[in-house]
């Protein structure tokens, strides 16, 4: 009935993984290991052609893209509401699920890429790397894992990144000194949005995201951490990706 094709509890599949969990739906978990390339496997390409994940499979309907799918399961599932009812929450919801993906989101991934993906497939063999390359169905994916595996990111391209990134960790920790939640008074779809691109901040930003530059930032992102559904979620990650998110504990 219903089936997530998923990788590590992060970014984009982790976008669902809390979703489903917040409303409490069962669901068959088909992880696929992305630093293997499972998801440019013919079976995979078979559900989603593009070879990315999430994919979502309803009844006999394949649902890709992270940020719609959510907006989905929140509407046909039963379970505690994700989308704030009242229209301009709604709007801000949406604004700001916006900005994650592709402001904010693009500019960490490409960080991610350069530091964690790159180097944990870099000493393979290169002709095996070049083959995996030729596997991949979208331009876009290829280019990306060009630059990953063979160390091809421009200093321009990360500094760019990095400073965006520093602008929407200054933009967010304004806006959360107005609103205890991203879209207003309730925890909804845009929390879970930017927590899953931005849990790793405090690590991975050290000098920009810190309990006394962005306090703001670090009490919400403990506060989704605490939720039972984001534990629950976490556990199944298998990578020491997922378990940075263990670094927002409450010390003492
Ligand atoms: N806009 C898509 C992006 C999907 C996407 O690119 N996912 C990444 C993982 S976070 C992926 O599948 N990468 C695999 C690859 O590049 O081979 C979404 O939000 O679902």
């Amino acid at each position: 009935m219903l089936t997530l094709y998923h990788w590590e509890p992060n970014a984009n599949s982790g976008k669902p993984m809390l979703t489903l969990a917040e409303k409490g739906v069962e669901y068959t978990s088909h992880y696929l290991d992305l630093l293997n390339f499972d998801q440019h496997r013919p079976e995979y390409l078979r559900i989603n052609p593009d070879g990315t994940i999430p994919a979502l499979v309803h009844e006999d309907k394949v649902l890709t893209e992270s940020t719609p799918m959510m907006e989905y399961i929140d509407e046909v599932f039963p379970g505690p509401a994700l989308r704030p009812t009242d229209p301009r929450e709604r709007w801000r919801m949406r604004w700001w699920m916006r900005f994650f993906d592709a402001y904010f989101g693009p500019s960490l991934s490409m960080i991610g890429w350069s530091i964690f993906v790159g180097p944990a497939v870099r000493s393979r063999d290169r002709r095996e790397l070049e083959a995996a390359i030729e596997r991949i169905p979208l331009e876009s994916r290829r280019v990306a894992w060009r630059k990953a595996m063979f160390n091809e990111f421009g200093e321009a391209e990360l500094a760019e990144s990095r400073r965006r990134v520093l602008f929407a960790t200054e933009v967010l920790e304004q806006h959360l000194t107005r609103h205890p939640w991203v879209a207003g008074g309730s925890y909804s779809l845009a929390d879970i949005d930017g927590f899953n691109l931005g849990y790793a901040l405090p690590l991975s930003q050290p000098q920009h995201c810190n309990d006394d530059k962005t306090p703001h930032i670090m009490e919400w992102l403990r506060k989704i951490y605490e939720r039972p559904a984001t534990q629950s979620t976490w556990v199944k990650g298998r990578t020491q990706m997922a378990s940075r998110v263990t670094q927002l504990k409450r010390p003492g």
